[in-house]
């Protein structure tokens, strides 16, 4: 148990009386753990490490629930789960949308970083397909791109299945000549990564931001259509007729945090903490470069960052975590 940034936990809980004078309930609320979900890439992981640290300093108990992208939804409507630390505007703008409509999810506050997930290559490629980053250039280029089991089109490394990129219904809608193929990992991705910036080898593959790797390696996203609310309700607009969807990712897209409906009932202060953490883009970066490239466990860097960022985490304490 981590006691550091709370020294005074509060003492009057015995009579019921804590906080600044007014008589409000003892922290913890309930005994019941905090459940919060992991996903599967770092930066993720460590959010919900920090915060597990700090309700553990504020009394609470918590749980790590790893989940993915989809399950995580129904999961927090029934309370199966409580806090999502990371919802990415690209893979979950929807569910998120219409959870915070219907009352099942609560909307605990979007991160001051901003995110881009996308096609992207590394600068080498640049001269390799002329007229990147313009994604029409790919198809002029799309066999420098196979691989034996691609061949003749181009191959597309995507994130893990899970991460519902739905690139198969983008290559579909602007008829790029690529075959998607999952990496099974993001380390699989950056391991693909570190061999073609290497070997100097095309290569076209999935990519966000923040993340440690954006310093790591120079590189550019493919420009699609630009992702405007018509292209996801209007068939007519962009590129193909036919179909909505035909365009990238959102971008610049928010980074947004998300608590089970009656998280506020039964943890109050634990929400008020969540509502005031907010990581910026260099933060998101730091932490994911602390376990991707200076190899500490998700634990270990989240305390790292925590020490770091004293000052930052000591602003977010809410008032009903101290006694008087
Ligand atoms: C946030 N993600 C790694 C799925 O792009």
């Amino acid at each position: 148990m981590h006691k550091r940034h709370i020294q005074a936990v509060c003492v009057a809980a015995a009579v019921g009386l804590c906080g600044s004078g007014s008589a409000v309930g003892a922290v913890p609320e309930s005994d019941e753990s905090i459940k919060i979900v992991t996903n599967n890439w770092t930066s993720q992981v460590v959010q919900s490490h920090i915060a597990a640290t700090l309700l553990q300093d504020m009394g609470y108990s918590t749980e790590m629930v790893p989940t993915n992208t989809e399950l995580q939804w129904p999961a927090l409507e029934d309370g199966e789960v409580n806090l999502q630390m990371e919802v990415w505007e690209g893979i979950n703008r929807e569910q998120f949308n219409e959870g915070v409509e219907a009352g099942t999810i609560l909307d605990v506050g979007q991160h001051d970083a901003t995110t881009r997930e996308e096609w992207w290559y590394p600068a080498h490629v640049e001269e390799q397909c002329p007229g990147l980053p313009d994604w029409q250039a790919l198809n002029d280029c799309a066999e420098i791109f196979a691989t034996p089991e691609t061949y003749p089109s181009g191959r597309y490394l995507g994130g893990p299945v899970e991460w519902n990129k739905g690139d198969h219904a983008l290559v579909e809608a602007l008829d790029l000549d690529f075959k998607v193929i999952n990496a099974g990992s993001a380390s699989a991705l950056w391991a693909e990564l570190d061999a073609a910036v290497r070997a100097e080898e095309p290569i076209v593959m999935f990519f966000w931001k923040p993340n440690w790797a954006a310093s790591a390696y120079e590189g550019s996203f493919v420009e699609f259509p630009a992702n405007e609310e018509a292209c996801n309700d209007d068939p007519e607009w962009g590129p193909n007729p036919d179909v909505t969807g035909d365009c990238g990712n959102p971008y610049p897209a928010w980074l947004k945090k998300a608590m089970s409906p009656n998280a506020d009932e039964q943890w109050p202060c634990a929400v008020e903490l969540v509502r005031n953490m907010n990581f910026s883009d260099a933060e998101v970066n730091e932490m994911s470069r602390l376990v991707d490239q200076e190899d500490l466990d998700y634990e270990e860097a989240a305390e790292k960052w925590i020490e770091d960022n004293a000052e930052q985490v000591e602003s977010w304490q809410p008032e009903c975590a101290t006694s008087a």
